[in-house]
């Protein structure tokens, strides 16, 4: 199923002098605090989010899984998907692929329906945390493994992997290690560390100069009581022994309760080390729940340290990579991933609206009540309008999840893949 361009228009005639009502409110207040508006909105347009692969089917926990029906049930079925939500939100437009799970079977069929479609190949992502019928068992680890024959088996995987994502035109590794131990003295903590900056150097070695590894961290889980790479710092410390094209991921889900994501954030910026995010939101550990709905002022938090750190030169804003990374068990993943879309957009531009300067003075003043009053008045403006207006410029749809609902997509995708038809992925 496609959604076309006269669906969109017909949809959103029906609530555009309800959608201007609301724009022209917000912009008179905001113009009058001298915010340009049509510079904010195109922001809001020009600002894209991936879409990985494996959030396009139900996920599971390690209790079960809930099929939800219609799932795409191979590559081209996962673009179809990606072109869906591209179509509704206009804001995301390329997919970061998982392999084993996404090999193209023919690349010239793949290339030409993302090119069809519009939408490009984002970071590839190695997976050597599972067995799928690979020599030796990733079961005690991959790159870090004491075994020398099951390190190299996975730095092949992740050359392989390269080469895969070459032929697409990605310009990215992310590697997300699930290398640890289970228990005391199981491993050489120190020997796990080395030998992973060993196989990571292998494959840096082996990646086309224009690409960029994104190096994730996660303290704990499926090994329970050391992780490899457990923190920002590690991953960092790997990153700077490889060279300039290698960077940390921050994965919102990868933290212990009540980390202050923002000022990692900060510190990585600080020093132009931070790769891209993979957002999602959580409330005890890797929950994979929709980005902000447990914790939207933490990301705006993080939009405000984004924001500040590229106006000021630390980073630039074009060398973040930007990743929905969820599985969801209980929704249908296309609206959950447009409920995603959407809190990013607005607490992006809910950071966008921050008065830096008079936060700035704030702080040299040691102002602290102005300066919390600051992010308060900009995280409290209702700015769905002004994300709204830039979908409608984009040519999305005004409300994509009313309209998803009125076309009735899931139906559809039911009965053209099947009530079983089941994703490749987690
Ligand atoms: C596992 O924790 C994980 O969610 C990582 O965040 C990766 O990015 C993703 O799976 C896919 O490998
Ligand atoms: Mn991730
Ligand atoms: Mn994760």
């Amino acid at each position: 199923m496609r959604i076309t361009q006269e669906n969109i228009s017909e949809n959103n005639q029906s609530i555009l002098s309800a959608h201007q009502q609301e724009l022209d409110f917000l912009s008179g207040l905001l113009s009058k605090e001298g915010v340009d508006i049509w510079a904010l909105i195109d922001k809001i347009k020009e600002f894209q989010i991936a879409v990985p692969s494996w959030a396009l089917g139900a996920g599971g926990t390690r209790f079960g899984r809930f099929g939800l029906g219609g799932e795409p049930r191979n590559l081209e079925e996962k673009l179809e998907d990606i072109g869906l939500l591209k179509a509704l939100t206009q804001k995301t437009s390329s997919v970061s692929l998982h392999i084993p799970w996404d090999i193209p079977s023919d690349y010239s069929t793949i290339t030409g329906l993302a090119s069809e479609l519009g939408i490009s190949f984002d970071a590839m992502n190695s997976n050597t945390f599972q067995d799928y019928g690979q020599q030796e068992t990733y079961k005690l680890g991959s790159l870090g493994n004491a075994k020398k024959s099951i390190r190299n088996q996975a730095v092949d995987h992740n050359i392989q992997v390269i080469e895969i994502g070459k032929k697409l035109g990605s310009k990215g590794l992310t590697v997300w290690l699930a290398d640890g131990s289970n228990f005391p003295g199981q491993s050489s903590m120190r020997n796990a560390l080395q030998w992973t900056q060993e196989s990571l150097t292998q494959i840096y070695t082996a990646m086309p100069d224009d690409w960029k590894l994104l190096l994730e961290y996660k303290p704990y889980e499926p090994n329970f009581y050391h992780t490899i790479i457990p923190d920002w710092g590690t991953s960092s410390l790997l990153c700077k022994s490889l060279g300039d094209r290698a960077k940390v991921l921050v994965d919102l889900g990868h933290h212990l309760p009540n980390t202050n994501i923002e000022q990692i954030v900060a510190t990585l910026m600080y020093q132009d080390m931070l790769a891209g995010f993979h957002f999602n939101d959580s409330k005890y550990g890797d929950d994979d729940l929709t980005t902000g709905s447990i914790k939207p002022y933490q990301l705006f938090l993080i939009f405000c340290e984004l924001i500040s750190g590229s106006e000021d030169g630390a980073q630039t804003w074009e060398s973040i990579s930007w990743m929905i990374d969820a599985s969801h068990n209980t929704k249908d993943p296309l609206e959950d991933l447009m409920q995603a879309l959407e809190v990013i957009s607005i607490c992006f531009t809910k950071a966008l609206l921050v008065d830096r300067k008079k936060l700035s003075a704030c702080q040299l003043d040691g102002d602290v009540v102005g300066a919390q009053e600051c992010l308060q008045e900009a995280f409290q403006r209702d700015v769905r309008p002004l994300v709204r207006e830039a979908r409608i410029q984009n040519g999305g749809a005004a409300n994509p999840i009313t309209l998803y609902r009125k076309l009735e997509v899931r139906k559809n995708l039911i009965q053209e893949r099947g009530a079983n038809s089941r994703s490749t992925g987690l």
